[in-house]
């Protein structure tokens, strides 16, 4: 993987955190003082979309392309871009949530974030999730680290499964024939582990593993853009991720599992095994 020098990383950064800066500041200036947000469903009724996403959407991938007119983009909502056919092994791969955590921020709960990440060749190269809400920003670049809000983190030391709280989460599919629901999974680690949360944003819930606050985290189905910045933040913070198998195919194969490292070969046992 080339990359020219740590000068190029910052440029590189900078731009992913004002392109996440402006779609954040549009999700808050979206919500309204009272109430729900307006929100449709995408398809599966539980899948909804909001015209904040759009405008967030829009917001982040104006930002990189007027700055990288050349790169792709790859985006939740399918914002247009002039790279039109998305290729996974393209130079440069935007990869772009302009909202994880949407079923939070339609019914105002404050588990949400705006997630951009660069891939070059197929490889994370800089990340940042924006968690407005919160008020945390999460980065990395590769090789330098990852910081919650320009302080360094790691993953946690917890080596007893007893001892860790994990974290998962549910597909909207989950009731589709066919499809694994993660029920029979959290059934059998359930009784080994300290607790289990379900935070509502995979993004968030892999910068959590990252700054060690989650021992650890798992979920089926899920799409590029919920994963791609906060799995670099995680491998940054000397974290492991990985496919329900074990192997690398957690960007497009839907499975991942994230850990500190210390857990990860005894919770690919508990909840591993491809859907
Ligand atoms: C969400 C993921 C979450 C998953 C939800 C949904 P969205 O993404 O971040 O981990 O459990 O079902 O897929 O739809 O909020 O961008």
């Amino acid at each position: 993987m080339s990359v020219t020098d740590d000068g190029e990383l910052d440029e590189l950064l900078g731009l992913a955190c004002r392109a996440a800066r402006r779609g954040a500041e549009l999700l808050l200036a979206h919500t309204p003082a009272h109430g729900a947000i307006r929100h449709e469903s995408k398809g599966r009724r539980r899948e909804l979309v909001t015209a904040a996403d759009r405008a967030a959407e829009h917001a982040v991938v104006s930002e990189l392309l007027a700055a990288r007119p050349d790169d792709a983009v790859l985006a939740e909502e399918g914002a247009l871009t002039p790279a039109g056919a998305i290729s996974r092994t393209a130079r440069d791969l935007w990869i772009v949530d302009p909202l994880d955590g949407t079923t939070n921020y339609v019914h105002g709960l404050p588990a949400y974030c705006v997630a951009v990440a660069l891939y070059r060749a197929g490889e994370p190269l800089v990340a940042v999730v924006h968690a407005p809400r919160l008020g945390q920003v999460w980065t990395a670049q590769r090789g330098r680290g990852a910081f919650r809000d320009g302080v360094r983190i790691g993953v946690s030391a917890t080596r007893e499964l007893a001892d860790a709280l994990l974290s998962t989460g549910f597909s909207y599919n989950r009731n589709e024939a066919g499809r694994d629901d993660n029920v029979e999974r959290i059934r059998r680690v359930l009784p080994l582990c300290r607790d289990l949360r379900r935070q509502g944003s995979a993004e968030l819930d892999l910068c959590l593993v990252a700054d060690g606050t989650v021992d650890a985290y798992w979920e089926l189905y899920l799409q590029p853009y919920d994963v791609a910045a906060g799995a670099l933040i995680v491998q940054e913070a000397k974290g492991r991720v990985s496919d329900l198998v074990g192997g690398g195919d957690w960007l497009f194969g839907g499975q991942l599992l994230a850990s500190n490292g210390l857990l990860h070969t005894e919770l690919l046992a508990a909840v591993g095994g491809a859907p």
